[in-house]
């Protein structure tokens, strides 16, 4: 068999060799932006606003007629997100409401055609993301509250929803898909979710061989909160590292061999929320990425902008923290591996050719760190942030680092052990 085929039922899915490179760099990149940002911004209470609130779709709708973003400035998205240390974008395309941020031949209800801006955001922020050097990848729902053939609440009956018309539901979004791929310049990934409203037939094998002959090397992954499926291409798991089910989103999750995001809101809602000042402090958010990377996962941050098109000043603020701590400190984060030693009550080990990366996040009681299951001999301790030498004593059973001395870092102190 091919390196990295997957088999499953009478279907194979071998990666091509840009395709698995796209993975490495995947993995590589370990800090990406999550935006959630539609009409339902304007409402100023979250994505699923229309399904909470219960507004009728046709009112629904309505939000569309007055969108207007017009401070909305891809460049200023970019550039907050590499400030940040963010290598990647994942944006909304398409969310549960239906609406299309993008222009989109498939449907009038898109952003170019249904409102007075007129103008496709995904597309500057595509050209931008080019010019800058950021991946970026597509959030696509797969459920829809509104189309008639998707039939929201629809009894499933033979794997299709009885009221509506799979078939047309299906090939509208290949249509979709197919423009996303070919008209956005650079686009890396396709990011899928709403797998878990509806006990349908998905036609994935279709969904991903279409994307995958468009573009072998787009990354597909699905937020469907299962085991990862044939075609798929990373796995991502919902507001919780990999292994922890805290949200009850990775209950029936379990960890494959693709390569690991996981994602997580900067205060508690996706969408832009004007009442959520839960905000998460940059400290939170280092450790977040820190375990995510011990844990071999990339962290995939969101935020939810404003209606106009602007990213709210706590968000701005915390994240400028973050990307100087980053910016000091990615050694031990882009481009390293989980080093497959188990997180530690005081923190976790990345791990980059020889060298391991000992995050003291939590500072231990005894005045050093005890490694187990290191691998391969140690012959150099120092702390990241200066280089100076950092005692230590290699056993049988692991290696213990002396803390004593050791400038602290409030963050994460990082103490670099080369190995042979
Ligand atoms: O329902 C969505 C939600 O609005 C948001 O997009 C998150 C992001 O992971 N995913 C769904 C919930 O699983």
């Amino acid at each position: 068999m091919l390196l990295g085929a997957v088999r499953a039922g009478a279907q194979t899915y071998t990666p091509t060799t840009d395709n698995l490179a796209a993975r490495q760099n995947f993995q590589d990149m370990k800090f990406g932006l999550f935006i959630h940002w539609g009409i339902y911004s304007e409402l100023g209470a979250g994505e699923w606003v229309m399904n909470e609130k219960h507004i009728p779709y046709d009112s629904y709708k309505r939000l569309a007629d007055f969108f207007n973003p017009q401070a909305f400035n891809a460049h200023d998205w970019v550039m907050f997100a590499k400030k940040a240390g963010m290598k990647y974008i994942t944006v909304t395309s398409r969310h549960h409401d239906g609406f299309s941020m993008f222009g989109t031949k498939a449907s009038p209800y898109n952003i170019v055609d249904a409102t007075p801006y007129h103008k496709d955001p995904l597309m500057e922020l595509a050209q931008e993301c080019v010019k800058e050097g950021i991946e970026l990848h597509f959030y696509y729902s797969l459920l829809d509250w509104g189309r008639k053939d998707y039939a929201y609440g629809s009894p499933i009956v033979d794997g299709k929803p009885a009221n509506g018309d799979w078939d047309s539901y299906i090939s509208f979004m290949k249509a979709q898909l197919t423009e996303l791929i070919t008209k956005y310049p650079g686009v890396k990934g396709i990011w899928f979710d709403g797998h878990w409203e509806r006990d349908v037939n998905w036609h994935y094998d279709e969904i991903y061989g279409l994307i995958h002959k468009l573009n072998p090397a787009i990354l597909v992954g699905n937020n469907h909160h299962l085991e990862p499926k044939e075609g798929e291409d990373f796995q991502m798991f919902e507001k919780d590292l990999p292994g922890a089910n805290t949200t009850g989103f990775s209950g029936k999750s379990k960890i494959g061999a693709l390569p690991l995001e996981t994602c997580e809101t900067i205060n508690n809602s996706w969408g832009f929320n004007i009442t959520d000042r839960s905000f998460k402090s940059s400290k939170r958010i280092i450790h977040y990425l820190v375990n995510a990377a011990g844990l071999n996962a990339n962290f995939l941050l969101n935020i939810g902008p404003m209606p106009n098109g602007k990213i709210q000043p706590e968000f701005t603020d915390t994240l400028a923290v973050v990307g100087a701590w980053v910016q000091k400190n990615g050694e031990a984060i882009y481009g390293t591996r989980g080093s497959g030693i188990p997180a530690q009550p005081w923190g976790v080990i990345t791990q980059k050719d020889k060298n391991l990366y000992v995050h003291v996040m939590t500072a231990p009681q005894q005045p050093y760190v005890f490694i187990p299951q290191l691998k391969g001999k140690v012959t150099k301790a120092a702390l990241l942030a200066d280089g100076s030498a950092v005692k230590f004593k290699q056993q049988t059973e692991g290696v213990f680092v002396y803390l004593s001395g050791v400038a602290t870092d409030p963050n994460d102190t990082i103490i670099k052990l080369t190995t042979n």
